[in-house]
């Protein structure tokens, strides 16, 4: 594989992606208002989504995707704000998505889920940017960037718990 392509391959990918990982991330810090399940429960008794999952989230991690959409529009001179906007979506339907499958299966919120809870906003975000933006990106590179995810989320995650912005290290 040609290296140069490679790496012109990943840098597109980190383009669109940033957008939702930003978004993703935003809200640990900027959350409130009502859970978005309304404090509902599934017909098993338990949490559509619990408390983790915040309308103040979905609306702090919109606007920080659509800030960074922006930002990036100016550096490539390109509008990538419905790009962004896809992403962020899809990034936070992806988190959703997770958290019901989690209540599903009996997990308390904040209980860690290992692979599902770092990937989740990344396969939601590439779901959504190839089903309304048309986005196909290359595979290999899709699978780099995954592991770089994992990582990454690790290590910030680990340092918000420091920060005592989290009560869990995952
Ligand atoms: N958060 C939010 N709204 C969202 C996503 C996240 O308010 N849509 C906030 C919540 O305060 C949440 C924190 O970000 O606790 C961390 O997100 P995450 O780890 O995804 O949620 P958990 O608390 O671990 O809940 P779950 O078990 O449902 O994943
Ligand atoms: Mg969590
Ligand atoms: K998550």
């Amino acid at each position: 594989m040609d290296l140069i392509h490679f790496g012109y391959d990943l840098l597109k990918l980190f383009i669109f992606i940033l957008p939702a990982m930003v978004a993703n991330g935003t809200p640990v810090i900027v959350h409130g208002l009502p859970p978005i399940d309304m404090g509902k429960k599934w017909r098993d008794g338990r949490r559509i989504f619990g408390d983790g999952k915040t309308w103040g989230g979905i609306l702090s991690g919109i606007i920080a995707g659509l800030i960074i959409g922006s930002i990036e529009s100016v550096i490539i001179w390109h509008n990538m704000l419905y790009d962004a906007f896809i992403a962020s979506f899809g990034a936070l339907i992806g988190d959703l998505i997770a958290s019901f499958i989690k209540r599903r299966i009996g997990l308390e919120r904040g209980a860690p889920a290992p692979l599902l809870d770092q990937l989740d906003f990344y396969v939601g975000a590439l779901v959504f940017l190839y089903l309304f933006d048309g986005k196909i990106f290359n595979i290999y590179a899709e699978l780099l960037f995954a592991v770089l995810i994992y990582a990454l989320h690790r290590t910030t995650n680990y340092m918000a718990y420091k920060l005592k912005l989290k009560n869990v290290p995952w």
